[in-house]
Protein backbone atom coordinates (compact mmCIF):
# COMPACT_ATOMS: atom_id res chain seq x y z
CA UNK A 1 0.00 0.00 0.00
CA UNK A 2 2.16 3.23 1.65
CA UNK A 3 4.78 1.63 1.74
CA UNK A 4 4.97 0.24 -2.34
CA UNK A 5 4.77 4.00 -2.70
CA UNK A 6 7.27 4.72 -0.98
CA UNK A 7 10.03 2.50 -2.30
CA UNK A 8 9.33 3.76 -5.93
CA UNK A 9 10.68 6.81 -4.88
CA UNK A 10 13.32 5.64 -1.79
CA UNK A 11 16.36 4.94 -4.25
CA UNK A 12 16.57 8.58 -5.66
CA UNK A 13 16.00 10.27 -2.47
CA UNK A 14 18.55 8.24 -0.38
CA UNK A 15 15.83 6.49 2.05
CA UNK A 16 17.23 3.18 1.41
CA UNK A 17 20.59 2.70 2.57
CA UNK A 18 22.48 -1.14 3.64
CA UNK A 19 24.61 -2.03 6.86
CA UNK A 20 26.93 -4.48 6.90
CA UNK A 21 27.49 -7.27 10.01
CA UNK A 22 30.86 -8.86 10.41
CA UNK A 23 31.33 -12.41 9.55
CA UNK A 24 34.31 -14.12 11.82
CA UNK A 25 36.12 -17.02 10.65
CA UNK A 26 37.28 -19.30 14.21
CA UNK A 27 40.02 -20.49 12.58
CA UNK A 28 41.93 -17.46 11.57
CA UNK A 29 39.89 -15.06 14.17
CA UNK A 30 39.42 -13.10 11.02
CA UNK A 31 36.56 -11.33 9.42
CA UNK A 32 36.11 -13.07 6.09
CA UNK A 33 32.81 -11.24 4.81
CA UNK A 34 30.50 -8.75 6.11
CA UNK A 35 26.38 -9.22 5.33
CA UNK A 36 24.88 -6.88 3.70
CA UNK A 37 21.79 -5.83 5.15
CA UNK A 38 18.86 -3.77 3.52
CA UNK A 39 17.30 -0.62 5.50
CA UNK A 40 14.46 1.95 4.76
CA UNK A 41 13.73 4.94 6.37
CA UNK A 42 10.39 6.50 6.26
CA UNK A 43 9.94 10.82 5.92
CA UNK A 44 9.65 10.70 9.52
CA UNK A 45 12.29 9.52 9.99
CA UNK A 46 11.73 6.14 11.19
CA UNK A 47 13.46 2.60 10.05
CA UNK A 48 12.01 -0.02 8.55
CA UNK A 49 12.79 -3.45 8.86
CA UNK A 50 13.24 -5.45 5.60
CA UNK A 51 11.10 -8.66 6.91
CA UNK A 52 8.39 -5.80 5.73
CA UNK A 53 9.49 -3.86 3.22
CA UNK A 54 11.08 -6.79 0.85
CA UNK A 55 7.84 -8.58 0.57
CA UNK A 56 6.04 -5.56 -0.92
CA UNK A 57 8.67 -4.97 -2.71
CA UNK A 58 8.48 -8.54 -4.82
CA UNK A 59 4.95 -7.91 -5.12
CA UNK A 60 4.81 -4.81 -6.50
CA UNK A 61 7.73 -5.62 -8.73
CA UNK A 62 10.53 -2.93 -7.39
CA UNK A 63 13.04 -5.93 -5.83
CA UNK A 64 14.55 -5.79 -9.58
CA UNK A 65 15.77 -2.56 -9.25
CA UNK A 66 15.97 -2.30 -5.76
CA UNK A 67 17.75 -5.53 -6.13
CA UNK A 68 20.44 -4.37 -8.39
CA UNK A 69 20.77 -1.44 -6.41
CA UNK A 70 21.54 -3.48 -3.35
CA UNK A 71 24.56 -5.22 -5.03
CA UNK A 72 26.28 -1.91 -6.12
CA UNK A 73 26.31 -0.42 -3.24
CA UNK A 74 27.40 -3.26 -1.68
CA UNK A 75 30.41 -3.74 -4.11
CA UNK A 76 31.03 0.12 -3.75
CA UNK A 77 30.57 0.29 -0.09
CA UNK A 78 32.26 -2.94 1.11
CA UNK A 79 34.65 -4.02 -1.09
CA UNK A 80 36.18 -1.32 -3.45
CA UNK A 81 39.00 0.04 -2.25
CA UNK A 82 38.52 -2.50 1.25
CA UNK A 83 40.77 -5.46 2.26
CA UNK A 84 37.29 -7.21 3.10
CA UNK A 85 37.47 -10.65 0.85
CA UNK A 86 33.58 -11.26 0.69
CA UNK A 87 30.17 -9.53 1.30
CA UNK A 88 27.41 -11.51 1.12
CA UNK A 89 23.96 -9.77 -0.09
CA UNK A 90 20.47 -11.32 0.35
CA UNK A 91 19.05 -12.52 -2.60
CA UNK A 92 15.04 -13.16 -3.14
CA UNK A 93 13.55 -16.25 -5.21
CA UNK A 94 12.04 -13.18 -7.63
CA UNK A 95 15.28 -12.19 -8.87
CA UNK A 96 16.55 -15.80 -9.44
CA UNK A 97 13.34 -15.95 -12.08
CA UNK A 98 14.10 -13.01 -13.52
CA UNK A 99 15.20 -13.70 -17.05
CA UNK A 100 18.50 -12.44 -17.55
CA UNK A 101 19.33 -12.01 -13.90
CA UNK A 102 22.81 -13.50 -14.11
CA UNK A 103 23.36 -11.21 -17.18
CA UNK A 104 22.68 -7.76 -14.89
CA UNK A 105 24.88 -9.21 -12.25
CA UNK A 106 27.56 -9.80 -14.22
CA UNK A 107 27.41 -6.27 -16.06
CA UNK A 108 26.96 -4.92 -12.44
CA UNK A 109 30.68 -6.64 -11.66
CA UNK A 110 31.77 -5.67 -14.88
CA UNK A 111 31.23 -1.67 -14.76
CA UNK A 112 32.69 -1.81 -11.53
CA UNK A 113 35.33 -4.01 -11.90
CA UNK A 114 34.62 -6.45 -9.04
CA UNK A 115 35.62 -9.99 -9.11
CA UNK A 116 32.70 -12.18 -9.19
CA UNK A 117 34.22 -14.28 -6.21
CA UNK A 118 34.22 -11.43 -3.44
CA UNK A 119 30.24 -11.33 -3.80
CA UNK A 120 28.05 -14.11 -2.09
CA UNK A 121 23.98 -14.46 -2.56
CA UNK A 122 22.52 -15.50 0.62
CA UNK A 123 19.43 -17.69 -0.61
CA UNK A 124 16.66 -18.63 2.14
CA UNK A 125 15.89 -22.33 1.97
CA UNK A 126 12.14 -20.55 2.76
CA UNK A 127 11.92 -20.51 -0.76
CA UNK A 128 8.32 -20.64 -2.42
CA UNK A 129 9.83 -21.64 -5.65
CA UNK A 130 6.97 -21.88 -8.42
CA UNK A 131 9.70 -22.49 -11.04
CA UNK A 132 12.04 -24.72 -9.92
CA UNK A 133 14.16 -25.25 -12.86
CA UNK A 134 14.30 -21.59 -13.36
CA UNK A 135 16.13 -21.25 -9.71
CA UNK A 136 17.82 -23.66 -10.29
CA UNK A 137 19.68 -22.69 -13.47
CA UNK A 138 19.91 -19.12 -12.78
CA UNK A 139 22.04 -20.58 -9.62
CA UNK A 140 24.07 -22.59 -11.91
CA UNK A 141 24.95 -19.36 -14.21
CA UNK A 142 25.84 -17.34 -10.86
CA UNK A 143 28.05 -20.47 -10.27
CA UNK A 144 29.84 -20.28 -13.56
CA UNK A 145 29.94 -16.52 -13.59
CA UNK A 146 32.29 -17.63 -9.89
CA UNK A 147 29.67 -15.79 -7.63
CA UNK A 148 29.67 -17.44 -4.21
CA UNK A 149 25.94 -18.89 -3.23
CA UNK A 150 25.01 -19.66 0.32
CA UNK A 151 21.85 -21.34 2.10
CA UNK A 152 20.45 -18.72 4.77
CA UNK A 153 18.55 -19.64 7.60
CA UNK A 154 18.99 -23.36 7.31
CA UNK A 155 16.38 -25.30 9.39
CA UNK A 156 13.91 -23.53 9.43
CA UNK A 157 11.86 -24.60 6.89
CA UNK A 158 10.82 -27.78 5.79
CA UNK A 159 13.56 -27.92 2.04
CA UNK A 160 16.12 -27.30 3.55
CA UNK A 161 17.72 -31.18 3.10
CA UNK A 162 16.31 -30.72 -0.46
CA UNK A 163 18.13 -27.86 -0.95
CA UNK A 164 21.40 -29.12 -0.50
CA UNK A 165 20.68 -32.02 -2.51
CA UNK A 166 20.42 -29.62 -5.60
CA UNK A 167 23.10 -27.53 -5.13
CA UNK A 168 26.43 -27.02 -4.26
CA UNK A 169 26.34 -24.65 -1.63
CA UNK A 170 29.64 -23.02 -0.96
CA UNK A 171 28.04 -21.93 2.20
CA UNK A 172 24.90 -23.29 5.10
CA UNK A 173 23.94 -20.60 7.37
CA UNK A 174 22.54 -22.01 10.07
CA UNK A 175 19.45 -19.79 11.48
CA UNK A 176 20.12 -18.28 14.76
CA UNK A 177 16.92 -20.18 16.91
CA UNK A 178 19.37 -23.37 16.96
CA UNK A 179 21.69 -21.71 19.46
CA UNK A 180 19.14 -19.76 21.41
CA UNK A 181 17.62 -23.45 21.94
CA UNK A 182 21.34 -24.73 22.64
CA UNK A 183 21.01 -23.58 26.59
CA UNK A 184 18.81 -26.59 26.87
CA UNK A 185 20.77 -29.86 26.43
CA UNK A 186 18.44 -31.42 23.54
CA UNK A 187 18.90 -28.04 21.74
CA UNK A 188 22.97 -27.82 22.28
CA UNK A 189 22.53 -31.55 20.85
CA UNK A 190 20.57 -30.61 17.75
CA UNK A 191 22.38 -27.96 16.90
CA UNK A 192 25.81 -30.43 17.11
CA UNK A 193 24.05 -33.00 14.91
CA UNK A 194 23.27 -30.20 12.43
CA UNK A 195 27.00 -29.04 12.14
CA UNK A 196 28.08 -32.28 11.34
CA UNK A 197 25.41 -32.77 9.13
CA UNK A 198 26.46 -30.34 7.16
CA UNK A 199 29.93 -30.73 7.41
CA UNK A 200 29.74 -34.69 6.72
CA UNK A 201 27.99 -33.18 3.14
CA UNK A 202 31.30 -31.68 2.11
CA UNK A 203 29.85 -27.61 2.98
CA UNK A 204 31.48 -25.23 5.01
CA UNK A 205 29.18 -23.39 7.57
CA UNK A 206 28.53 -20.31 9.50
CA UNK A 207 26.39 -20.79 12.47
CA UNK A 208 23.65 -16.93 13.26
CA UNK A 209 23.16 -15.24 16.16
CA UNK A 210 26.14 -15.65 18.31
CA UNK A 211 25.45 -12.85 21.22
CA UNK A 212 27.29 -14.32 24.50
CA UNK A 213 30.75 -15.78 25.39
CA UNK A 214 29.29 -18.86 26.41
CA UNK A 215 27.44 -19.28 22.76
CA UNK A 216 30.90 -18.00 21.73
CA UNK A 217 32.59 -21.27 23.52
CA UNK A 218 30.49 -23.94 22.16
CA UNK A 219 31.36 -22.79 19.06
CA UNK A 220 34.56 -23.55 19.13
CA UNK A 221 33.93 -26.63 21.06
CA UNK A 222 32.16 -27.65 17.85
CA UNK A 223 34.52 -26.65 15.42
CA UNK A 224 31.91 -24.56 14.02
CA UNK A 225 34.07 -22.93 10.75
CA UNK A 226 32.37 -19.02 10.71
CA UNK A 227 30.52 -17.51 13.24
CA UNK A 228 28.13 -13.96 13.03
CA UNK A 229 26.20 -12.23 15.69
CA UNK A 230 25.96 -9.61 18.06
CA UNK A 231 28.60 -10.80 19.97
CA UNK A 232 30.84 -10.65 17.10
CA UNK A 233 29.16 -7.06 15.66
CA UNK A 234 26.27 -5.56 14.82
CA UNK A 235 25.31 -4.54 11.39
CA UNK A 236 26.15 -0.71 11.08
CA UNK A 237 26.99 1.49 7.98
CA UNK A 238 29.99 1.13 6.04
CA UNK A 239 31.73 3.94 7.20
CA UNK A 240 31.60 3.55 10.91
CA UNK A 241 32.44 -0.60 9.87
CA UNK A 242 36.01 0.77 8.76
CA UNK A 243 36.72 3.03 11.56
CA UNK A 244 35.84 -0.17 14.04
CA UNK A 245 38.13 -2.40 11.46
CA UNK A 246 41.24 0.17 11.99
CA UNK A 247 40.92 0.57 15.58
CA UNK A 248 40.68 -3.16 16.36
CA UNK A 249 43.51 -4.28 14.01
O1 LIG B 1 18.39 -6.95 9.07
P1 LIG B 1 17.11 -7.62 9.48
O2 LIG B 1 17.19 -8.63 10.60
O3 LIG B 1 16.03 -6.62 9.80
O4 LIG B 1 16.61 -8.44 8.19
C1 LIG B 1 15.39 -9.08 8.16
C2 LIG B 1 15.29 -9.98 6.94
O5 LIG B 1 15.36 -9.20 5.73
C3 LIG B 1 16.38 -11.01 6.88
O6 LIG B 1 15.77 -12.27 6.65
C4 LIG B 1 17.20 -10.62 5.68
O7 LIG B 1 17.68 -11.76 5.00
C5 LIG B 1 16.24 -9.82 4.81
N1 LIG B 1 16.97 -8.82 4.05
C6 LIG B 1 17.81 -7.87 4.51
N2 LIG B 1 18.34 -7.15 3.51
C7 LIG B 1 17.86 -7.66 2.36
C8 LIG B 1 18.04 -7.37 0.97
O8 LIG B 1 18.82 -6.49 0.57
N3 LIG B 1 17.33 -8.12 0.08
C9 LIG B 1 16.50 -9.12 0.46
N4 LIG B 1 15.85 -9.81 -0.49
N5 LIG B 1 16.30 -9.45 1.75
C10 LIG B 1 16.97 -8.73 2.71
O1 LIG C 1 17.55 -13.99 7.60
P1 LIG C 1 18.88 -13.37 7.76
O2 LIG C 1 19.88 -14.33 8.33
O3 LIG C 1 19.40 -12.69 6.54
O4 LIG C 1 18.72 -12.26 8.88
C1 LIG C 1 19.78 -11.50 9.34
C2 LIG C 1 19.24 -10.69 10.49
O5 LIG C 1 19.57 -11.26 11.76
C3 LIG C 1 19.80 -9.29 10.49
O6 LIG C 1 18.76 -8.41 10.27
C4 LIG C 1 20.35 -9.05 11.84
O7 LIG C 1 19.89 -7.82 12.38
C5 LIG C 1 19.83 -10.21 12.67
N1 LIG C 1 20.86 -10.62 13.60
C6 LIG C 1 22.18 -10.68 13.34
N2 LIG C 1 22.89 -11.10 14.41
C7 LIG C 1 21.98 -11.32 15.40
C8 LIG C 1 22.10 -11.77 16.76
O8 LIG C 1 23.17 -12.06 17.28
N3 LIG C 1 20.93 -11.87 17.45
C9 LIG C 1 19.71 -11.57 16.92
N4 LIG C 1 18.65 -11.70 17.70
N5 LIG C 1 19.57 -11.15 15.63
C10 LIG C 1 20.69 -11.02 14.88
MN1 LIG D 1 20.97 -13.49 5.44
NA1 LIG E 1 19.52 -16.39 8.42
Amino acid sequence: ENIAAILRVAIERDQVSMVYQPIKSLATGKIEAVEALMRLKMPDGTLISPALFIPVAESSGAIHELGRWAIRTACQEALIGQKMPVVSINISAIQLQAPGFSMSVAKILGELGVAANRIAFEITEGLDIEDHDEVLKCINELQQLGIRIWLDDFGTGFAGLSWLRLVKFDMVKIDRSFLHDSVLAEGADMLKDIIALIRNRGHTMIVEGVETEWQMDLMRRYRVDQVQGFYVGRPVPAKRHRKATVKGA
